[in-house]
């Protein structure tokens, strides 16, 4: 297991490679003699234009098919599509190998690169390419270091990279933020996957990575392939440093991002993939889940002890236990009666709470079962071979899948959402939970004779639906082993078949589950995106889903699954969030809140309601068998949620402001340490720590028993955001003691405006009542700016927005910008006061604090128009 290194008090730790423990190294490395001795590629036929380039790459000797059949003849397209982005494709001359959807991933705007930031060489033969950065000639990536492979079920690319590189993200995974760089292995292969296991596949794809090299720059590569991929990081006395994928289809489609700060390559990124939806206002309230709330009077006690308790809950959850049978779309009639269920939710909705459930991909085929009858019907299910429905076994018992490529999916799905979720005569829910899409399946032959039994013979099992094109373009090349290929994926579950749907199954289209596994989850929950949409024109709609693939982002939300209660996956939630929200442009995200399986103590919930309060999204949830974790279980607990959410709320439009950023521009709303100091070497593998936006710097206490807490503190201007004492970072680790269970160290950032809610309220839709305060942090030179963004907290479109600027510059206060926002009635949109750190003396404006060094001056001023004053 790995383990977390923290600085001492004493220096900054320089950034040390975390090795895995022996156990942990993967196995299968592909850096065999074999492969040195293929024959590479040669290029021909090479044109060049201003903006790109075109050559053919021939096999250049004979064969090696070391783990399928060589492709002969390729193309290379490379395109400057941006001044900052270089697109360099290596696809089959046919263009029968498998690409990516493009309704799955549209691909971005082809655009010229008028001076590009990036230079692409290539040599002839053996053919090799490398990307550089050109302002510095900095190599960024260089594939001379092992030939190409390009074969049927086989794709090998390396790059050279310079020694311990600082790279992040290629998710999901629960492993160290910044990758480990020896003897590493990163397997893209959605999996359900208990416990969150590191060195793991994990439940989505995201394979791209950033590479910072300090004041060198920062850049992304993204490769656009969704097929299984075991990449490997490394270094040898032979090789050197480096990184290669080994995928077993698809083409290599790659895609580089100049940077060169961290947050613009985050922003270029999103370019590609898209930018990241915006939600509602109140999906940032409290939520709380569990699974084994057994009926719903059990759903209404908890919702009941949370007022007691004087713990603000804005979303209520249920999991899979209100279903009748496990079954998608139906009520236990004994213990979630319909009528009781109505009541639930009409009850929630006075209070302005909400109300969120759980939809499974597996469809029972129970008989007279609506949804699976009205399915069938329509064909939306996977196909067997005799093109009887697919059939595998869920929850609910033996399931039918929906293939989401199938014309009448969507339409179906979206009947059945509106059916069961009707406001009329169904449940009024706010937003939906999609699990198990990876799709997890327990059992992937239940023993119906209508799927053809694993066997040889049965290897190609091609559906006999005269729509669909046999091997068209760009859908994959037949005949391929699509159970055991050659070259092992490392995934945790057994072969690419394990515990999921079997790979050999066609789609719709024509398409294999072995070329589009990875995106089953990503397909299931953005139709239920789109059905929500439909269901609600004009809000935004609110889905989370456990499986995600790059661009889930888009339109979805992600929990990062089954964790457990420990003090290790605490900290996992940190680097788990920090790679998904600054890297996979995810920013609605976050862990169980206490943890999922194993019970949770006391001291570790307290610790765990505080630390999830500065993440995105806070929901505890729990397995059925595990000791209750709501926030009031224990004394300590409440008390260190209730101030935690009055924090969090008082925030709240700060970090809305911060995801609308992140939802316009990609600019991440949750930045690691380095993010924000580029430069500053102690910052690149820190994630423990990390600012929630980009002014609040969070430092939690990492462990039990402790009442200590050592991070590091950039050379730059802090505040205490408790006392408001003015703390100046140096470079170097610093020591928080008697941080108690209902404590957590926050440090605000010179150089930033927070705007605040005045007083923190119950819910979200008392809390856009309250007046604001401005904190005012001057940096070093006495400037400081922030932003506040305000509508109407859920409609998809927003003619009455504000977009206000605020900046403080040396005792000149001003708010600025565009102020459309009307706000609803009883809504205050007044700013009470505004708050100046760092103020060693009174002036005549305002009241000053000698205990917080600050000056307080009183409006109230209207956020209707430009206003400011001088201090
Ligand atoms: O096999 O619906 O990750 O959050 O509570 C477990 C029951 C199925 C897995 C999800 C978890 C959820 C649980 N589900």
């Amino acid at each position: 297991m790995f383990l977390v290194l923290w600085g001492t008090a004493a220096a900054a730790p320089a950034p040390v490679d975390p090795s895995p423990a022996p156990s942990d190294i993967p196995a299968v490395f592909s850096s065999s003699n074999a492969i040195s001795n293929c024959p590479g590629y040669e290029a021909s036929n090479i044109v060049e234009t201003d903006s790109s380039l075109t050559a053919d790459l021939k096999l250049a000797g004979a064969s090696c098919n070391i783990y399928s059949e060589d492709i002969k003849d390729l193309k290379l397209l490379v395109e400057y599509q941006t001044n900052e982005r270089l697109h360099v494709k290596i696809f089959d001359a046919g263009e029968n190998v498998f690409q990516v959807h493009e309704q799955v991933l549209p691909r971005p705007k082809h655009e010229r690169a008028q001076s590009s930031a990036l230079d692409f060489n290539f040599v002839e033969k053996p053919f090799s390419f490398s990307v550089k950065r050109k302002e510095n000639g900095e190599v960024l990536f260089d594939t001379s270091a092992d030939q190409l492979i390009f074969e049927t079920q086989y794709v090998h690319l390396r790059t050279r990279l310079p020694d311990h590189p600082n790279l992040y993200g290629l998710g999901e995974h629960s492993d160290p933020f910044r990758l480990v760089t020896q003897n590493y292995q990163r397997v893209l292969w959605n999996a359900e996957s208990p416990n969150i296991p590191t060195n793991n596949n994990l439940y989505g794809t995201h394979p791209v990575y950033f590479d910072h090299r300090g004041d060198k720059g920062t850049h992304g590569v993204f490769l656009l392939n969704a097929n299984a991929n075991n990449i490997n990081i490394n270094r040898t006395d032979s090789a050197g440093q480096y990184l290669e994928y080994n995928t077993i289809g698809g083409v290599i489609d790659l895609y580089f991002l100049a940077g060169k700060q961290p947050i613009d390559v985050s922003k270029q990124y999103a370019e590609v993939v898209g930018l990241p939806a915006m939600y509602p206002y109140w999906l940032f309230g409290f939520q709380q889940c569990k699974y084994g709330y057994w009926d719903v009077n059990m759903v209404a006690e908890v919702v009941g002890n949370y007022s007691t308790a004087n713990i603000p809950l804005e979303v209520m959850w249920t999991d899979i236990d209100y279903m009748d049978l496990r079954q998608d779309f139906t009520v236990d009639p004994a213990r979630f009666p319909m009528s009781k269920m109505r009541e639930l939710v009409d009850t929630l909705h006075k209070r302005d709470q909400r109300y969120v459930l759980i939809l499974d991909p597996g469809i029972h085929t129970a008989p007279g079962y609506g949804p699976y009858d009205r399915g069938h019907q329509k064909g939306v299910f996977l196909k067997a071979s005799d093109d009887s429905d697919y059939l595998g076994v869920q929850w609910a018992g033996v399931v039918a899948w929906p293939d989401w490529f199938a014309p009448t999916t969507q339409d179906w799905w979206t009947d059945e959402i509106t059916r069961a979720f009707n406001p009329e005569t169904g449940i009024d829910l706010d937003g939906l939970w999609v699990d198990m899409n990876e799709a997890s399946n327990f059992c992937p032959n239940p023993g119906s004779s209508r799927v053809k039994a694993r066997a040889a013979g049965a290897q190609d099992v091609q559906r006999g639906d005269p729509v669909q094109a046999k091997d068209g373009p760009r859908t994959g090349l037949p005949n391929r082993d699509w159970f055991n290929p050659k070259y092992h994926i490392n995934n945790h579950q057994g072969d690419i078949s394990g515990r999921t749907l079997w790979t050999n199954i066609t789609n719709y289209d024509g398409t294999r589950q072995y070329d589009t596994h990875n995106y089953y989850g990503h397909m299931m929950a953005t139709a239920t995106q789109n059905s929500m949409l439909m269901r609600r024109p004009g809000k935004r709609p609110f889905v989370m889903t456990r499986s995600t693939f790059a661009g889930s982002g888009h339109k979805v939300a992600h929990w990062f699954g089954d964790n457990q209660s420990t003090w290790e996956h605490y900290l996992t939630s940190i680097r788990q969030m920090l790679a998904f929200v600054a890297v996979h442009q995810m920013p609605m995200v976050g862990s169980d809140v206490c943890g999922f399986n194993m019970d949770a103590s006391e001291n570790l919930c307290a610790r765990w309601a505080m630390l999830g309060a500065f993440q995105p999204f806070y929901r505890n949830h729990a397995e059925y068998s595990t000791r209750p974790q709501e926030f009031y279980q224990w004394p300590t607990t409440t008390k260190a949620a209730q101030k935690a959410i009055d924090i969090r709320y008082k925030l709240m439009d700060y970090i809305y402001t911060a995801l609308y950023y992140q939802s316009t521009t990609g600019q991440p709303m949750i930045n690691p340490t380095f993010y924000l100091y580029p430069n500053d070497a102690n910052t690149f593998d820190l994630q423990d720590q990390w600012f929630y936006g980009d002014a609040l710097l969070i430092t939690p206490v990492v462990s039990d028993f402790s009442d200590t807490v050592t991070f590091y503190l950039p050379e730059d201007t802090f505040y205490d955001y408790w006392t408001g004492q003015k703390v100046i970072g140096k470079g170097e680790n610093v020591t928080i003691s008697n941080v108690t269970l209902t404590d957590i160290p926050v440090h605000v950032r010179g150089g930033t405006i927070i705007p605040h809610r005045k007083h923190s309220a119950n819910t979200t839709t008392l809390l856009r009542q309250q007046d604001f305060y401005f904190l005012i942090a001057p940096d070093a030179d006495g400037n400081a700016k922030g932003r506040l963004y305000l509508d109407d907290g859920e409609s998809i479109e927003q003619p009455n927005k504000s977009e206000i600027e605020l900046t403080y510059d040396n005792g000149k206060f001003t708010a600025t910008g565009q102020f459309g926002y009307m706000p609803a009635s009883g809504e205050s949109v007044t700013v009470s006061s505004v708050v100046i750190l760092g103020q060693d003396k009174a002036v005549g404006v305002g009241r000053w604090s000698s205990e917080a060094k600050s000056i307080e001056v009183e409006g109230p001023w209207k956020l209707s128009g430009n206003w400011g004053f001088n201090l």
